[in-house]
């Protein structure tokens, strides 16, 4: 059961009038929709830093059978009122590589277990995370005076657009450690978490492969298809406004009038790969709505001729970065990155029979 408050708008009309026609011109549409997205929901990201720098805490191997290498960096930032920085953990697998990454910011939570851990590593991949509640802290005060609000105090950025220049200061790291192949460096994260990476992978080309677990409103969620019992903009606003710009409390009462969904915010990743994971119970997550911006996203990545770069994936149960979500990313990521084939499809039918809710169709292309 789920409303259709208004149907989704049509990536490919450039404001002024007029459709996107070719390569070039999703450029031009997608600097367009990231203006939009940007300044009404969730703010510019802060500035990218005159400098970024690691200092290695400690390094050593791990003495188990699996040789795993361990190291601590000190993710340290110039520019701004003042340094900054935050702590980058880095797990790498035996062997020279160059390797494929994982990048998490959700060390603040529990979900990286010892199973996962060990699951990314067996696959061939380094494990990167970090604890983007060290870039802004997670809570209610309105006060901006912690953290990297201290080094760039102006600017309408909420939470989630700190915690995507999080990801960003870690890829700037990560790209030149000895053993990151810098083209194949993945980002995941949970919840409040997934709607960060989504946005971090929305706004770095760098990042090769990005997912979003249960990220819903905010996140992988539609705005205007509301699923029963789902989260929406006044639900969210209500309790976590920092997360956000504040103009987006314009459109409290009247989603359906946002100027864009997020089906428009999944195609700034187009065409490098985006996964989401979604659980079918988890109704406060909106899992219909995350499939019509599937729906939606995925006829960009048609028009670019990127079909199967992205993908998405229902499992049952609530909300929850399963070990169950974190093997999806890891076959999604096998399949790009190791050409290693899961044997299952990416583009499933979750809901047989659910028409797209939007009337627009691919453009002809010109090129
Ligand atoms: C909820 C919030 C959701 C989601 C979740 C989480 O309370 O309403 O949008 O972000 O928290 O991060 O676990």
């Amino acid at each position: 059961m789920y409303t259709v408050k208004a149907e989704l708008p049509d990536p490919f009309a450039f404001d002024g009038g007029g459709r996107v026609s070719d390569a070039g011109d999703w450029r031009r549409r997608r600097a367009e929709l990231l203006n939009l997205i940007l300044g009404t929901e969730y703010g510019h990201l802060p500035p990218t830093p005159t400098d970024v720098y690691a200092e290695i805490l400690h390094a050593y191997t791990l003495h188990d059978p699996r040789g795993v290498s361990h190291a601590t960096y000190r993710v340290v930032t110039e520019g701004g009122a003042r340094p900054f920085w935050f702590l980058l953990s880095v797990l790498t697998p035996t062997g020279d590589g160059p390797f494929p990454v994982v990048l998490c910011g959700d060390a603040c939570w529990r979900y990286i277990t010892h199973r996962v851990e060990s699951e990314i590593l067996q696959r061939g991949y380094i494990l990167a995370t970090f604890n983007r509640t060290e870039i802004v802290p997670d809570d209610q005060r309105t006060e901006r005076d912690r953290a990297l609000h201290q080094v760039y105090p102006e600017g309408d950025y909420g939470a989630l657009a700190a915690w995507a220049w999080g990801y960003h200061r870690a890829v700037d790291v990560l790209q030149d450690l000895p053993r990151v192949d810098p083209d194949r460096i993945a980002i995941v994260g949970h919840s409040r978490g997934g709607k960060a990476a989504l946005l971090a992978g929305a706004t770095d080309e760098r990042i090769a492969l990005t997912s979003a677990n249960n990220s819903g409103c905010g996140g992988a969620g539609s705005f205007r298809v509301q699923g029963e019992g789902c989260e929406l903009l006044e639900n969210i606003l209500g309790v976590f406004p920092y997360w956000f710009s504040p103009r987006l409390n314009d459109y409290i009462g009247r989603d359906e009038e946002l100027p864009f969904d997020q089906h428009e915010v999944k195609a700034l990743v187009a065409p490098r790969a985006l996964l989401t994971t979604e659980a079918i119970g988890d109704l406060w997550a909106n899992p219909i709505g995350t499939y019509q911006t599937y729906l939606g996203a995925r006829e960009v990545y048609r028009f670019l001729d990127a079909d199967d770069l992205i993908g998405v994936r229902y499992r049952e149960g609530g909300h929850d970065h399963s070990l169950d979500d974190w093997q999806t990313l890891l076959d999604f990521s096998d399949r790009m990155f190791y050409d290693r084939d899961p044997g299952y499809s990416f583009d499933p039918e979750p809901f047989p029979g659910m028409a797209p809710a939007f009337p627009w169709t691919l453009p002809p292309r010109a090129d």
